[in-house]
């Protein structure tokens, strides 16, 4: 992931970055206060100083990148009073600069520019996710905010006594959490596997008490926030955030629309499934007919993806797929878990990871201080100096999220030769579907080939709702976020309805509702990590859809005959090459591009997700059969 737009990317300064360039630049004249109309100055730039003006610009943000990145970095691994203060200090002297120059390269509007001269001008001005206001004081305002929110989430627990316990007997600990305060992993654990109503309600409604403070805070970082898109000539921060994708904002609302109705009637069937599954386990008092579902019972905090209750929702009796039991007979730890996500990594031809990424990541959540634990991958000094940080939990579910992660580096690695501007994925969809691609090729053969399986399953049925639980489930989730931040900067939903407007959401698109009253005295959003660090979330989305794009191109590619989910590019050398050619290509070229560079396609399309979950789906239909589905 990003946070807060810096770019956690990996680099070397580029050799056309060198001194004679600095010593021979001229000075810019910025811009007028009218912005785009040309003064008698603006008329003496040329194209050339545009270049010249890019290549220092770039040169001064790799400093201020990485300079941010440390401390965000340290803040985040070792959250206390005075990292917040370093790291937001970092952070608004990027943001102050990051403004100065957007504004100068206005000079530049009116010139007949190459295409990838005019590209990276308009990247500086969508380089942060949140742009700085104009005013200095509204800005040190806005990058401590931004901290707070942050630290208020990292460092979010809920008390009592009698959760801690049903914590210590789920988690078999030893001893109870110290004054039975319980932190999100540990809420996680018990939304994720007690069966028990009362103890889910409990979890779920405690982690949701960490939010109210942030309420405050949040809206005027959507004021301050929107003053800085509107400097940059945006209408608002969401306008900012849809156009990162080379087409207009609205076209971009539009293409998400278009998606989701490709995969909608997969996910209704889905969700119709798991009602009449749920209504079982905790009868229809609890999950009545034709409403929605209650969002506690769902084995994950938001509702967001389902594989936690996968005991409940298998198609077949047989035993599930238990990386939780072989990590532990096995005695893998979670640095060793990493080491099998390299693995495959290599096996594809791709790099090994630098020595310096095993001694400087968080893979283990530290016992003596707090640290921000949601998963993210890092390039520190931007000489690839990559890192991943993460609170591993040695199951399945963080395999799948180390191999996110390593995905994020990799392309990273790959890209880092390209301009300091052109260093990000295709879209940020293609950073966010990477990992996930990898991800799709640990089958239970590839488990099997390992020794982390004894036998395939002979029946596919298990592996498809398996993964449809982490993936169809997710598909409303990953748009729903942004469409109420969307809506939020645009003032169409204000603060008097912020959690209503939330819930109408929630409702609507994933078919799930609170299991209590909530009011306006909750901040339901806030209770989900990339609100309060504002991380866009359209991108999740679309690296859900891209992802099986990706994966269907790399095992034809591969050669693979056969339904696509019993595919595993896993050593194959071709398919590396073709994954490496698209993130050598970063952001240099519009997105459709480095897709049709993988893909031989050039629209985001879900034919591919909706082949590989074909045999389920046409399962859930025949099961759905005489159900009232729907919400
Ligand atoms: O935030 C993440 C990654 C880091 S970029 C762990 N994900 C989203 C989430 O957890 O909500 C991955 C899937 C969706
Ligand atoms: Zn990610």
């Amino acid at each position: 992931m990003r946070i807060r737009g810096l770019f956690l990317i990996a680099g070397v300064f580029l050799i056309y970055a060198c001194a004679s360039h600095q010593a021979s630049k001229p000075t810019v004249t910025p811009p007028t206060e009218k912005g785009a109309e040309t003064t008698a100055t603006q008329q003496a730039v040329s194209a050339a100083d545009a270049m010249v003006f890019l290549e220092r610009v770039e040169d001064e943000l790799l400093r201020l990148w990485s300079t941010a990145e440390r401390a965000a970095w340290v803040r985040q691994t070792y959250i206390t009073d005075d990292t917040a203060v370093i790291a937001a200090k970092a952070h608004e002297e990027l943001m102050a600069y990051t403004a100065k120059v957007a504004a100068e390269a206005t000079a530049f509007d009116k010139l007949d520019l190459s295409p990838s001269v005019r590209r990276r001008l308009k990247l500086l001005k969508l380089s942060l996710t949140l742009p700085s206001p104009p005013d200095a004081k509204q800005r040190s305002e806005l990058a401590g905010l931004a901290t707070e929110l942050d630290n208020i989430y990292g460092r979010g627990k809920f008390c009592d006594e009698k959760l801690a316990k049903s914590w210590k007997r789920l988690a078999k600990a030893k001893a109870l959490p110290k004054d039975n305060c319980l932190a999100l992993g540990q809420l996680k654990l018990i939304i994720a596997k007690s069966r028990n109503y009362d103890d889910l309600l409990a979890a779920w409604k405690g982690w949701r008490t960490i939010a109210p403070p942030m309420r405050a805070k949040f809206e005027r970082y959507v004021e301050l926030g929107n003053a800085g898109a509107r400097s940059l000539g945006f209408n608002d921060l969401g306008e900012l955030w849809k156009s990162n994708y080379d087409m207009s904002p609205e076209a971009f609302e539009a293409e998400v629309d278009r998606l989701w109705s490709q995969v909608k009637p997969l996910y209704q069937d889905l969700h119709c499934y798991t009602r009449t599954r749920l209504q079982k386990t905790y009868g229809k008092k609890n999950v009545p007919d034709g409403k929605a579902l209650p969002a506690h019972l769902l084995g994950n905090m938001w509702s967001q993806s389902w594989e936690n209750i996968q005991s409940i929702l298998l198609p077949e009796r047989s035993a599930a797929i238990d990386l939780e039991r072989t990590f532990a007979q096995k005695k893998i730890d979670e640095q060793e878990m990493v080491r099998y996500g390299e693995r495959f990594f290599t096996s594809l031809g791709l790099t090994k990871l630098p020595e310096t990424f095993w001694q400087r990541s968080m893979f283990v959540k530290p016992s003596d201080r707090e640290v921000v634990c949601h998963a993210s991958a890092w390039d520190v000094d931007y000489e690839s100096d990559l890192r991943i940080k993460m609170c591993i939990r040695k199951n399945g579910e963080d395999f799948n999220t180390i191999h996110h992660e390593l995905g994020h580096n990799y392309y990273q690695y790959y890209y880092r030769q390209q301009r300091p501007l052109f260093r990000n994925s295709a879209n940020d969809g293609f950073h966010e579907g990477l990992g996930d691609t990898i991800s799709l090729s640990v089958t239970p053969s590839y488990l099997v080939k390992l020794g982390l399986l004894n036998r395939a399953p002979t029946n596919d049925l298990n592996t498809l709702m398996e993964r449809a639980l982490g993936k169809i489930a997710f598909l409303p989730f990953g748009i729903l976020i942004d469409k109420w931040r969307w809506d939020v900067f645009s003032g169409k939903i204000t603060p008097a309805n912020y959690n209503k407007a939330w819930w109408d959401l929630r409702t609507r698109y994933q078919g799930i509702a609170a299991p209590v009253e909530r009011s306006e005295q909750d901040f339901d959003p806030g209770a989900k990590f990339h609100i309060p660090a504002n991380v866009p979330y359209t991108r999740y989305f679309l690296a859900h859809i891209l992802q099986f794009q990706f994966h269907r191109a790399l095992c034809k590619i591969s050669g693979h005959e056969g339904p696509l989910h019993k595919c595993s590019i896993y050593e194959n050398k071709a398919a590396g090459e073709r994954l490496k050619a698209m993130m050598e290509m970063g952001m240099s070229e519009p997105w459709p591009k480095a897709l049709e560079a993988l893909t031989g396609e050039k629209k985001m399309d879900a034919s591919a997700i909706l082949a590989y979950f074909k045999p389920l789906h046409d399962w859930l239909k025949k099961q759905n059969q005489g159900q009232q589905c729907g919400w």
